[in-house]
């Protein structure tokens, strides 16, 4: 079969309709209007739009609004501007809304300068996939924990929770073989990583991953350091 080249240019591809959605929320992020952030300090989804907007100077921009979100319990105020019901959603002040927390950090990243995320070419492809490892691995963590906190215990499905556990725990093996080449990066995929981290630290503290990750573990220690994620604390 012949080898195929795609030739992709993140700027043409860009839609009419994003770049204009784009250009408004830049003109009320330059006039220092302020975006709100549909908001849970336990979301580690949250957590990392947050790190991202204080690595990119904006944070001060974002009007965080606590809102609850339940996935069997429809909260009114998220469904009126996401249907999915779920945290992230930021709110520009026209009401338009932006969801999820991938597309929120592309957005705060085109708005901050573009720094958090390589433009094209293998890097922008490496760091977006460590963020889908990273928000995979909170997919698995987040269900796992509803299916342990939220259903009734007749009706839980114990394999079900075990499949999920594996997928956390696999993960976590991927970032380990990855973490010794992270060296001083911060960018989105190592801020995502650091976000599902501190999560895992605090709904699943009993897995003890660090004591068979230690290049991970040392590079969060780092990391964890930043003013950035000071500021967004980890949920305890
Ligand atoms: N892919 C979404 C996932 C967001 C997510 O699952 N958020 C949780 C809170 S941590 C939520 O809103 N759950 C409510 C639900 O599942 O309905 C993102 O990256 O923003």
């Amino acid at each position: 079969m012949a080898n195929m080249v795609v030739v992709f240019d993140s700027d043409v591809a860009t839609s009419a309709a994003k770049r204009s959605s784009l250009a408004r929320l830049s003109e009320l992020v330059s006039k220092g209007t302020n975006v709100k952030l549909l908001y849970s300090p336990n979301s580690p989804y949250v957590r990392k739009c947050l790190v991202v907007a204080s690595e990119l100077g904006l944070r001060e921009r974002i009007e965080t609004v606590d809102a609850d979100a339940n996935p069997t319990r429809r909260n009114p105020e998220i469904a009126a501007k996401n249907p999915l019901g779920k945290l992230p959603t930021l709110i520009a002040d026209d009401g338009a809304a932006i969801y999820d927390s991938p597309v929120i950090c592309e957005y705060l990243n085109a708005l901050g300068g573009g720094t958090l995320i390589p433009r094209n070419g293998p890097a922008r492809w490496k760091v977006l996939v460590e963020q889908a490892l990273a928000d995979g691995i909170l997919d698995a963590a987040v269900l796992a924990r509803y299916e342990a906190a939220l259903r009734p215990e007749s009706l839980r499905w114990k394999e079900w929770s075990a499949g999920q556990e594996d997928k956390i725990t696999l993960g976590l093996d991927e970032l380990e073989r990855r973490a010794a080449g992270f060296g001083d990066r911060v960018d989105l995929g190592t801020i995502a990583f650091a976000c599902m981290l501190g999560y895992i630290d605090f709904r699943f503290a009993h897995l003890s991953w660090r004591s068979t990750r230690p290049k991970t573990a040392a590079w969060l220690q780092k990391f964890s350091q930043r003013e950035s994620m000071i500021k967004a604390p980890a949920p305890r």
